[in-house]
């Protein structure tokens, strides 16, 4: 008998500000991966988020198709999940503008990332960076999104994001689904092999970041340099051995093994042994990825192919959000324009 039981719906999205990094990848897609099958699944090209810092336009162009291509590379496809580049689905935009007017600013003042990003770009503290969460926040409540998976630093934006949608419900009924964010057992934050009490970012310095693009040689290279401490133990402590800590939580990403394990497995062998060890799992499972990522990007005619239709089903099924929430709020009815 054909299941006609509807699928729970996960939705997630990375800018496109540069390469995807091994945080994004361990972070964030790895995870979507490991619900595809169990979710309707509909990932983004988040490329309205990245104009809130200063990029060359052709360089963000390009990095969105590479972001495809990586992500269609990295299992997810395109046969069962949608996506999509956000800038060509224009209900993003309109959402977010009714949302504005439903967050307040003191909340959007208190979120990390906007103090984090001002900080990082004093000369260059737009709006759009301070609203950042409500655009994301449209873009979960537009597709009815059940569960967002995320690393650790999107979790206060996906919370922000339900207070959003609590808001708009408590005057409106209930017109959104409240969203909760998923977050990787192992490999929520992945952080910086050079300066490991830093969050691994795209946008951080090149020793320190691992992106999905390196070479074998340089990633082995990477690891050859993580900042580790002189305690010479493979033991877990995030706390008072941060780099260690780090290694061994992508050791764990990519193996499956728990920290005890890998304890065992170094025990009475120097730090050179398990970077070396650390680098070459890191190797094998990148490695398929950029091979197959760099074959689709030789084919831009697909990958416009599989945005294009990811973009109608994700325009179709965020309309009828948009037609909802304007109707709620007392627009006119929009005519039909072609
Ligand atoms: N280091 C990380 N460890 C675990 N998860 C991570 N994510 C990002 N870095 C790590 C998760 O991957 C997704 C990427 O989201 P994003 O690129 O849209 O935002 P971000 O978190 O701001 O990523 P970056 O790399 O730090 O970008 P820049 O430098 O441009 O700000 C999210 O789910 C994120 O949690």
């Amino acid at each position: 008998m054909e299941n006609t039981e509807k699928k729970l719906i996960q939705f997630s999205g990375i800018k496109p500000t540069g390469a995807l990094t091994l945080g994004s990848y361990l972070g964030a897609i790895k995870n979507w991966k490991s619900m595809v099958e169990e979710y309707e699944s509909i990932f983004c090209v988040v490329d309205m988020h990245s104009i809130t810092i200063r990029l060359n336009p052709a360089e963000l162009r390009s990095n969105a198709i590479e972001q495809l291509a990586y992500y269609i590379a990295a299992g997810l496809d395109p046969e069962k999940c949608t996506l999509f580049i956000q800038s060509h689905v224009a209900a993003h935009a309109e959402l977010a503008w009714v949302l504005n007017c439903y967050t307040m600013f003191g909340e959007l003042s208190r979120m990390t990332q906007f103090k984090d990003k001002s900080a990082k770009h004093a000369d260059n503290i737009n709006a759009g960076l301070f609203t950042y969460p409500v655009l994301m926040a449209a873009d979960i409540l537009l597709y009815n999104t059940d569960i967002v998976p995320v690393g650790e630093d999107q979790k206060q934006h996906v919370e922000i994001c339900r207070d959003i949608a609590t808001r708009f419900n408590n005057i409106y009924g209930e017109v959104f689904k409240l969203p909760t964010p998923v977050l990787p057992k192992v490999g929520a934050r992945i952080m910086s092999l050079s300066e490991p009490d830093k969050k691994m970012s795209k946008s951080d310095d090149e020793t320190g970041c691992i992106i999905l693009k390196d070479s074998d040689d340089v990633i082995m290279r990477k690891f050859k340099r993580a900042v580790t401490d002189s305690d010479m133990c493979v033991r877990y402590d995030p706390v008072e051995k941060k780099g260690i800590a780090n290694l061994m939580s992508i050791y764990s990403s990519f193996s499956g093994k728990s920290f005890d394990e890998i304890t065992r497995e170094f025990e009475g062998q120097g730090y050179g042994t398990f970077k070396a060890a650390v680098g070459e799992l890191t190797c094998d499972a990148i490695r398929p990825i950029r091979e197959e990522a760099n074959r689709l990007l030789k084919d831009k005619a697909y990958l416009e192919e599989i945005y294009s239709a990811g973009a109608a089903k994700a325009a179709r099924m965020a309309s009828r959000m948009v037609d909802k929430v304007y109707k709620k709020v007392g627009f006119v009815k929009k005519p039909r324009l072609f």
